[in-house]
């Protein structure tokens, strides 16, 4: 998720017809009505600001998703909501709390909400219970909650509370909202999205390794969002030897200057893949104000004395590993059970073709400069073995092109094989 990001537009002509006419009740269009009461052209109009209302959350919700909330009487909001963070109220409440406060009764009200509301005590009791005891008339969701503990069972208790239900109504953008928690409250482990800024002949760095900068200011700020959309940067250790980034989140102050983000603000994790355990004790990563978001990845042959400088500093995990290389299924495997949900690859190009053909991304955000470098000894973006045929290359789908000043963003979902 990319914060701020406006979420793709869902033409309102999907859901009513050129001519504007009421929506069938088609559930092949993505509308599921569970009552007679079917999706008005008005209900997009008020989940595109529960949608917006929902991005606020944006880098502060995980591992919950974001959610937002609005509610309506009559042609009036009466109250507006979002989620803000785990363990926090979820945004229906929210939504219900700002209604009360601004002295309005939300009997009879319809709600509108980008997730179904959920139906269990977690951190927080069930939203469910407290749009029943408020008299809540008519709830407009938009996507379901891939969630096991609730996927559709919220909807079922509403209606059977008497309460009209309908979802589905900018499921597209409600589900993008939450693609890296949809993807890890089902599979458990970190949605990945490789990102590299490149020439246009697919190259991030010379032979040399000079890499700063290829792409532009604005494609380098699209990267800063990205990361604050994250719970994890992972980069491998010949990045770090490098370039000797701070993997942290930037964001210009007032007078320009750039301030750092990470403890204190939004906790990006680092993840630095290094088997052997040749990351610095001086570099950035291990020895700046937020190392103790750190984790270096090393291998059971990483020599112990290294080992042990590294851990008084940062975290050191040991991971299964061959032929150098780390296990990156078990690795995300234990990510996810720490609760990252999302997690941003920043190459090198080794790193990038681990992720990419072992099938364990399931993003590519692309920054192509306007630029050709060429050269035998360049960095490519994506190196490795490469796949052997055309047959077995990657395939994108749903592609997203922007430019980003003199420079294209690609942003597109792989294929799973
Ligand atoms: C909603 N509205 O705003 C959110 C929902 O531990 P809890 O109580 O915060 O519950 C977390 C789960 O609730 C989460 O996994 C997801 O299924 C749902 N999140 N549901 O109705 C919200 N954030
Ligand atoms: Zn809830």
């Amino acid at each position: 998720m990319i914060c701020s990001r406006s979420t793709r537009s869902n033409s309102p002509e999907r859901y009513l017809g050129s001519n504007g006419a009421e929506p069938a009740m088609d559930t092949d269009e993505g509308i599921l009505v569970t009552t007679k009461t079917a999706p008005t052209r008005l209900d997009n109009h008020y989940m595109r600001v529960a949608v917006r209302l929902a991005q606020r959350g944006c880098g502060a919700t995980s591992p919950n998703p974001m959610v937002g909330a609005v509610l309506m009487k009559g042609d009036k909001i009466i109250g507006r909501g979002w989620h803000h963070r785990a363990g926090e109220p979820h945004a229906e409440i929210e939504a219900l709390s700002d209604a009360r406060q601004l002295g309005h009764n939300a009997k009879g009200a319809t709600l509108y909400v980008t997730l179904e509301p959920c139906c269990t005590h977690g951190r927080t009791p069930p939203c469910t219970e407290a749009i029943r005891s408020d008299g809540i008339r008519r709830v407009v969701a938009g996507a379901i909650d891939p969630n096991p503990q609730h996927g559709g069972k919220g909807f079922e208790i509403l209606r059977r509370a008497g309460i009209a239900v309908a979802h589905g109504v900018m499921v597209e953008e409600c589900e993008r909202l939450n693609e890296a928690f949809n993807h890890w409250i089902v599979r458990r482990t970190p949605f990945v999205t490789v990102k590299a800024g490149m020439t246009l002949d697919g190259k991030i760095a010379t032979a040399s390794g000079e890499s700063r900068w290829i792409t532009g200011e604005q494609a380098r700020a699209y990267g800063m969002k990205l990361r604050q959309g994250s719970d994890a940067i992972l980069v491998g250790v010949n990045t770090v030897l490098a370039d000797n980034p701070s993997l942290t989140v930037k964001k210009k102050k007032a007078e320009g200057r750039e301030a750092q983000v990470g403890v204190g603000g939004h906790k990006l994790r680092r993840i630095v893949l290094d088997a052997r355990g040749r990351t610095p004790l001086e570099a950035r990563v291990a020895s700046d104000e937020c190392a103790a978001l750190t984790t270096i990845v090393v291998g059971k042959l990483a020599p112990k004395r290294r080992v042990a400088a590294l851990a008084k500093r940062v975290r050191v995990l040991v991971a299964p590993s061959s032929d150098g290389k780390i296990n990156l299924r078990w690795l995300l495997k234990t990510l996810g059970e720490e609760h990252i949900t999302s997690l941003l690859v920043e190459g090198g190009g080794e790193v990038n073709a681990s992720f990419l053909l072992q099938g364990l991304a399931q993003r590519v955000t692309f920054l192509y400069a306007p630029k050709i470098l060429g050269g035998r000894d360049s960095r490519r973006a994506v190196a490795g073995e490469g796949a052997r045929t055309l047959a077995e290359s990657l395939s994108l789908t749903d592609l997203e092109w922007r430019r980003l000043g003199p420079d294209w963003l690609l942003s597109a979902r792989l294929v799973a094989r």
